[in-house]
């Protein structure tokens, strides 16, 4: 972009001056990469260069920070390491996070050549970014990096691939006329509140508020879009009850009388029953996807629906709607606050009345649990110290498999200035993941929840952690196996597996409050339930990062979904 300011520049020095002007705080990556621009880094910026034990951390890293701040995060490997970030950032595709992948890569001059350490990478960046690009020559830093930002925070975000000329970018120690020009709009999500058609707005109020026994399902989209507060002023004025997605989950906290809890497959009973019994479903910000409908069997396909969503192409994919309303949710939501009408929301008092009965019951059934003294630790009792707990601003992480059913089921938010983000089904992201949470949020309190097949994946990362003073909390629910597998096994032998068959899903016991200490971290080793609360509170105030290791019981098994 001619502006009249341009100078001759190498492109490390672009890239820094931009990095630093679009707001990163942060990067993250396993060296070496795009060498000069670190250095220039160093000179003329305060952006913290986190280098990792491998690439898949540094991605779950990024998209950790990306998910607290709604800031792109930013992550780079050299050529070798590329398709290691490639994996990582399938997570970020399927929660829809904005990163913004850089890697080395090849050079058209030795190229085919079977050059050490290169393959043709691109093709594997396709399924998991909305952009994937290569930039090969250095006057196109300014526009290539500006387009990288403007596609991963615009529209439903996501991940964006830039592959600079170089198995490790060299291309950036070339000189041109560069202009570092930075578009704030687009350095943080949502750049843009799309409003929604008046005619879809009349048409979906009217018929939410003549619903006898409507139900909203919040999704990732409200988070995205900061419409918490609009979702919750709706809801109230008219009396529907909310239940969200597990992306969701900080849409609304678990202590609002409306709210009904996570609906789908990792879900709380009370939901699932609340909305399969809805007569009308209001979507906002969810694709409608199996995890969250449960394979669409929670609510069922035809049921009266409307959907909101920022993406047109998410509106009736899984459900035939009454109403499409493409917009940004918190526009759209306050706009059909705006229309509705208050005086209908007292016919709603019977189901409104019944959907708390179920949740009350949900309650009653799982107080024993919850309330758990045995030893070892049931996760129950993890998941209720922790709703107890939790600091009002605190960022929950939590990773997939029975963490996530667990805390998608069993933890409740209790301040709507909570965050929660969680895997989107990778095995081992939150560990990573919470601290580029806390990276981003250095003043919040960041606790993460995983089990300990989770936790062993990017266990190095420790060393990270201590090394940079990112001071997370990770609980780790150590039953020394990775049990959810438990049931799939069982299956598999055709009713109970073998004792042998326990080598498939079984570790050797482990201290891992031990290892945080050789590490360099705090330790907490758990192993009474009273213990629960000291510990936290210990690591809430400590000025390292901590493992609080709790020991649990190997043969708990989370609730299945109901439908
Ligand atoms: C990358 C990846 N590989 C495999 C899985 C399948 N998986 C889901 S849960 C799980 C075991 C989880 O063990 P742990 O973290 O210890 O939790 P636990 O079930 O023991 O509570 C596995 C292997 C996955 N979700 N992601
Ligand atoms: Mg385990």
């Amino acid at each position: 972009m001619m502006l009249g300011h341009n100078r001759k520049m190498t492109g490390a020095e672009c890239l820094a001056d931009m990095l630093k002007g679009y707001g990163v705080t942060h990067v993250f990556m396993v060296p070496a990469v795009l060498r000069r621009t670190f250095a220039e880094m160093e000179k003329r910026t305060a952006i913290k260069r986190i280098h990792t034990h491998g690439e898949k951390s540094a991605v779950y890293m990024a998209d950790g920070y990306a998910r607290a701040s709604g800031k792109p995060g930013i992550c780079m490997a050299q050529v070798i390491g590329a398709l290691n970030l490639a994996a990582g950032l399938r997570d970020a595709w399927l929660a829809h996070s904005p990163i913004i992948a850089f890697t080395g890569g090849r050079e058209p001059k030795t190229k085919f050549r079977k050059v050490y350490q290169e393959i043709d990478d691109m093709p594997a960046f396709e399924p998991v970014t909305k952009f994937n690009a290569t930039v090969d020559n250095v006057s196109r830093f300014p526009d290539m990096v500006r387009q990288a930002f403007r596609v991963a925070v615009s529209g439903t975000p996501g991940p964006v691939h830039l592959q600079f000329r170089g198995n490790e970018g060299q291309i950036d120690l070339e000189e041109a006329e560069l202009e570092p020009l930075v578009e704030e709009k687009f350095a943080r999500v949502p750049p843009f509140r799309p409003e929604p058609d008046r005619d879809s707005v009349l048409a979906s109020v009217k018929l939410l508020q003549s619903a006898e026994r409507p139900v909203i399902v919040a999704g990732g989209g409200v988070r995205a879009s900061g419409a918490a507060t609009e979702l919750a002023a709706l809801a109230e004025a008219l009396q529907i009850p909310i239940a969200t997605s597990l992306n969701g989950k900080d849409s609304i906290p678990g202590k609002h009388p409306l709210s009904v809890g996570v609906v789908g497959s990792y879900s709380r009973e009370s939901a699932n029953r609340i909305v399969a019994d809805a007569d009308f479903v209001c979507f906002v910000g969810t694709e409608t996807g199996g995890m969250t409908t449960h394979f669409w069997a929670v609510p069922k396909i035809g049921v009266p629906a409307i959907q909101i969503d920022i993406n047109p192409e998410a509106l009736g994919r899984n459900y035939p709607l009454q109403v499409a309303i493409n917009g940004d949710a918190k526009i759209t939501l306050a706009q059909m606050l705006s229309h509705a009408d208050h005086t209908g929301a007292a016919r709603r008092k019977a189901w409104v009345t019944g959907a708390q009965m179920l949740r009350n019951e949900w309650a009653a059934k799982y107080k024993g649990a919850l309330e758990s003294d045995a030893v070892p630790i049931r996760p129950e009792r993890i998941c209720a110290e922790l709703s107890k707990h939790m600091p009002d601003d605190a960022i929950v992480v939590v990773d997939t498999g029975h963490a996530g059913m667990w805390m998608g089921g069993m933890f409740d938010l209790t301040s709507p200035r909570q965050s929660y983000i969680r895997s989107a089904g990778h095995l081992g992201w939150a560990f990573p993941a919470g601290l580029g949470a806390k990276c981003a949020a250095s003043e919040r309190p960041v606790v993460t929840f995983t089990g300990d097949a989770g936790f062993w994946y990017h266990i190095a990362e420790l060393e990270t952690a201590v090394r940079w003073e990112i001071n997370a909390v990770t609980l780790v629910n150590n039953n020394g196996g990775g049990n959810q597998s438990k049931r799939g096994f069982d299956r598999a032998y055709g009713g109970e597996q073998t004792a042998q068959g326990r080598e498939l899903w079984t570790f050797n016991p482990m201290n891992f409050a031990r290892i945080a200490e050789d590490m360099g971290a705090v330790g907490i080793r758990v192993e009474k339930p009273g213990e629960i609360s000291g510990a936290l509170e210990r690591a809430l105030k400590a000025d390292r990062p901590v493992v609080i290791d709790v020991v649990t019981d190997i043969e708990a098994l989370a609730p299945l979904a109901v439908s």
